[in-house]
């Protein structure tokens, strides 16, 4: 990795957003082609900083300043990508579901898999089940349901179920997170995964459509 990149990967893992922001200007301006630098500093330090949560290394506030970071970077280089030609891995569809406010986690989700060069349609809060069908209608690869409460954990099989029946269920895989959320749950809903965290979730996305 040459200077002004490793740079931009170090002020990413530092959440150093304003460095981000000058390394991917400068970068830009010396030439730097956008998909190298949105893959071998951006998409990579997120790679670590998603190891390091795993290691226990950093924890939520690091990863958050760490994804706020990648995501001025990213912000920056998104016009020159479009021009460039470079596509997104996949696109992803995300929202906590029907009932439910919290968005932090799911928020982080979001970044992460962002990180990892997904496209991100973020329908937000208290999703209805329709929502997200209409959502999966406009296109997607992968569909993101985030649920904190156990009295809206049952949505999410309400929303899996509504996929199912519009007929879009083999379109999509689906992945499912949140606090009362287990893998066991996963597999009886009949979601295609389960991650305990935003890092593991890009992760399994990307394993998902690979
Ligand atoms: Co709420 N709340 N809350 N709350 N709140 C919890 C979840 C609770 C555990 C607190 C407690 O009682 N100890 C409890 C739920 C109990 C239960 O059901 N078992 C609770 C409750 C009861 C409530 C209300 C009902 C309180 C009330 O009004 N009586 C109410 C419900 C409102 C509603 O949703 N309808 C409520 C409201 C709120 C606030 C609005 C005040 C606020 C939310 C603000 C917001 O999100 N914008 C809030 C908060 C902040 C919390 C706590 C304190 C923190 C949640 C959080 O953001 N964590 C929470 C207690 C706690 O967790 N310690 C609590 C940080 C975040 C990074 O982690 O969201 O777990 P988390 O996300 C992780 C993973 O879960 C995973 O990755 C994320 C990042 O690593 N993950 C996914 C999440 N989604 C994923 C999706 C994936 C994959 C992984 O794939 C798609």
């Amino acid at each position: 990795m040459d200077g002004e990149l490793k740079a931009i990967y170090d002020a990413i893992l530092e959440g150093d957003m304003e460095s981000v922001t000058e390394g991917v200007h400068a970068s830009l301006d010396a030439g730097e082609a956008p998909g190298e630098i949105l893959n071998t500093a951006l998409i990579s330090a997120m790679e670590r900083v998603g190891n390091l949560f795993e290691e226990g290394e950093y924890f939520v506030p690091e990863m958050l300043v760490a994804a706020r970071a990648m995501k001025a970077g990213l912000e920056i280089l998104r016009p020159h990508l479009a021009d460039s030609g470079v596509d997104p891995v996949g696109k992803v569809v995300i929202g906590t579901v029907k009932g439910d406010l919290h968005d932090i986690g799911k928020n982080l989700v979001g970044m992460m898999l962002e990180g990892a060069g997904f496209e991100i349609v973020d329908l937000g809060t208290d999703v209805t089940p329709d929502l997200f069908v209409a959502a999966i209608q406009e296109g997607a690869d992968v569909v993101g349901l985030s649920a904190l409460l156990t009295t809206t954990r049952p949505t999410m099989k309400n929303t899996i179920q509504a996929i199912e029946e519009s007929g879009l269920r083999d379109q999509v895989k689906i992945i499912i997170g949140g606090a009362p959320v287990t893998a066991d749950y996963a597999r009886q809903i009949g979601a295609d995964g389960y991650a305990p965290d935003a890092s593991q979730a890009a992760s399994l996305a990307k394993e998902l459509i690979s």
